[in-house]
């Protein structure tokens, strides 16, 4: 039996890919090393953050894009999975201003309020700064969005097989033979989605075709839920989804962004953007740190007086970052490679899916802010 195309990484770039391709016709194997719903990669969880607020025209656009493919996915499916309770930015006035004007241009609506009004309005929040706040933001509901994805791909027609790690990925005259238990599975394109492990896959064959992956890094996150003080204060309203640009310190240096929401029934989860160690995603652990664990806390301490800072819940997830935080998204021969999505990635899923189907089936490229470097 041979494919169109066989899709490696059911994490939400790989679901979202495989429901495109199966809803555009094609016939589809998606390939997972680890169970459905896993927790190895960056994917799983409650919740990730839903918002338009990017300085970047790209982006925007991607979430334009991402929303209506997940109010789609809502209507196909029966379930709440993209919940508009508003996303907040703060701090650095640079930052935040380079947020509020892209939006305008965008014509996304939002308001801008002091540190004050915003303090009196989201009392479990400390502001020290001027306030962005965008209604049309909010929070997905991410187990819910991934397995929905993973249902409407198999009732479009896509195979799906778990705890199938791939072996090797050989490039042929006619397209891909991907090997996976001693099984090698022939497609006219393979679309490597498994974030973290798509550069161990593919990278030297990237690279030998004159089209090198950037680096990518790949950090073990360690964000926590914090239990509202209020537990009456836990709804929506009180709990938008939020970015903190800091301010430099007092030596010039810029501690790291800082992003929070409130996961229903589990808490508002908070974290250091991007801080976390390097490591083997094959290899790690997923032991909690606790000096990384004390550096949340002390943030929390200070800047959520709305939540006990003393009983976090601790997670484990993995980036794959680039340096400029830059997805890639692109395609060599029959190879469709997605990576590099750098802990900001969960929110555009759909849209991924539609650009990665888009880039396998028909060559058509994504943004070139996303495209692979040539050398070739
Ligand atoms: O949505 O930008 C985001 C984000 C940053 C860190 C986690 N989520």
């Amino acid at each position: 039996m041979s494919y169109d195309q066989i899709v490696i990484g059911a994490g939400v770039v790989g679901a979202a890919t495989a429901h495109a391709l199966a809803e555009a016709g094609a016939s589809v194997l998606l390939l997972e090393a680890f169970e459905r719903g896993h927790d190895r990669g960056s994917s799983h969880g409650g919740s990730r953050i839903f918002r338009h607020g990017y300085a970047e025209q790209d982006y925007i656009e991607l979430s334009l894009r991402a929303r209506d493919g997940w109010r789609a996915l809502e209507t196909a499916t029966g379930g709440s999975i993209l919940q508009l309770n508003g996303a907040i930015d703060h701090g650095d006035p640079e930052s935040v201003g380079a947020v509020e004007a892209a939006l305008g241009r965008a014509g996304i609506p939002t308001e801008h309020l002091t540190a004050a009004e915003a303090a009196a309005r989201w009392p479990g929040l400390h502001f020290e700064t001027d306030v962005l706040f965008a209604p049309s933001g909010g929070r997905l509901l991410a187990d819910v969005a991934i397995e929905a994805l993973l249902t409407e791909a198999e009732r479009a027609g896509a195979e799906l097989r778990f705890e199938s790690p791939v072996d090797g990925i050989e490039v042929t005259d006619g397209g891909v033979v991907v090997s996976v238990a001693g099984q090698r599975l022939e497609a006219a394109g393979v679309v490597i989605a498994a974030g973290s492990w798509t550069p161990g896959l593919i990278g030297d064959w990237l690279a030998a075709q004159g089209s090198p992956l950037p680096p990518v890094r790949v950090t073990e996150e360690q964000p926590a839920h914090f239990p509202p003080l209020q537990p009456d204060s836990a709804d929506d309203s009180a709990w938008p989804s939020f970015v903190h640009h800091r301010l430099p310190d007092a030596n010039g240096v810029r501690p790291p962004g800082v992003y929070g929401l409130l996961t229903p029934g589990e808490g508002v989860k908070v974290g250091l953007h991007g801080t976390g160690p390097t490591v083997d995603p094959a290899r790690r652990d997923r032991t909690i740190d606790p000096n990384r664990l004390a550096d949340l806390t002390a943030y929390v301490a200070e800047w959520l007086p709305g939540v006990d800072a003393t009983a976090p819940t601790p997670i484990s997830c993995l980036y794959d970052n680039t340096d400029t935080e830059d997805f890639v998204l692109d395609r060599v021969g029959p190879v469709t490679v997605a990576t590099g999505f750098s802990g900001h990635g969960f929110k555009f899923g759909p849209a991924l899916g539609d650009i990665l189907a888009g880039l396998a089936l028909h060559g058509t490229p994504a943004a070139a802010r996303f495209r692979l470097p040539r050398n070739a």
